[in-house]
């Protein structure tokens, strides 16, 4: 099932949509067991910032991924979803588990994904998967509806402040915070953003959870450029796209120059 007329219409005009099509509760119950050992797997990563958490190999982020996940990426209602969105040839190119424990959660400034990211022409539709129920009470994701449309990315500055999830924060100037959107989801039920969406989220003092996955996809029309963007933290965490692995999981290459050798070997 693709995204229905109006839905798809939301995620133009607006950046996002939450389509119809949720997991249902015992799928959702194995996600969380993964989600837990993912967590206990990598007890020295923050669970708001585990990268590569679909590739079930050490990376060079330092993180132990699991290989649910990345079956779950290819889950073919989900990618029905991604091709309304990006069109039918799709990329997957990374997935993160954004998880704020009750009590300790920490925020994520707004901004836009493009500005950390080495994909040209900047293209890409996230799905947010929530694994918990994810409401204003425990800081779920926020969004400015609109912000993408001009495709600008915006300037960013690094925010030094401590305990924030990411470290690039979009400039005060380019933020109307009065029109933001709270996108609350039960577990199971997911969100779709742009590339160029301005988003984030607050901190979780609430006793209860909050994790979310985002699994990126993008139409291999554009290009993974590994090499412009050189390995550092200044992310917030570890980040090296160098051995970054992809997979087209539908249609063909249209770029002809992405490589789908590096990062599985
Ligand atoms: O999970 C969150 O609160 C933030 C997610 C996010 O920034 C993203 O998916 O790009």
């Amino acid at each position: 099932m693709p995204l229905s007329a109006r839905e798809k219409s939301h995620y133009q005009t607006n950046g996002y949509v939450v389509p119809d099509f949720q997991l249902p509760a015992d799928q959702v119950a194995s996600l969380r067991d993964t989600v837990d050992s993912l967590i206990a797997s990598n007890p020295d990563v923050r669970p708001e910032q585990l990268v590569n958490a679909h590739i079930a190999k050490p990376t060079a982020e330092g993180v132990q991924g699991a290989a649910e996940l990345l079956e779950l990426a290819k889950h073919p209602q989900i990618l029905d979803l991604v091709e309304s969105a990006i069109g039918p040839d799709i990329i997957l190119w990374g997935c993160q588990l954004f998880c704020k424990p009750a009590g300790d959660g920490m925020e994520v400034p707004w901004h836009q994904d493009g500005q950390y990211w080495p994909i040209r022409p900047l293209a890409t539709c996230t799905v947010w998967i929530a694994i918990d129920d994810s409401l204003v009470s425990n800081g779920c994701l926020r969004v400015l509806p609109g912000s993408h449309c001009d495709e600008t990315l915006y300037s960013h500055y690094t925010d030094d402040r401590e305990r924030l999830t990411l470290k690039q924060a979009i400039e005060p100037q380019h933020l109307d915070e009065d029109k933001f959107a709270d996108i609350e989801l039960q577990a199971g039920q997911m969100s779709l953003h742009d590339v160029y969406l301005v988003h984030g989220s607050n901190v979780n003092t609430s006793v209860n959870r909050r994790a979310g996955l985002a699994i990126r996809y993008m139409p291999a029309s554009s290009v993974f450029e590994r090499d412009i963007i050189q390995p550092s933290d200044k992310s917030g965490y570890k980040i090296d796209f160098s051995k970054r692995p992809l997979w087209l999981l539908r249609g063909e290459d249209r770029s002809g120059r992405n490589n789908f050798s590096v990062g599985h070997e």
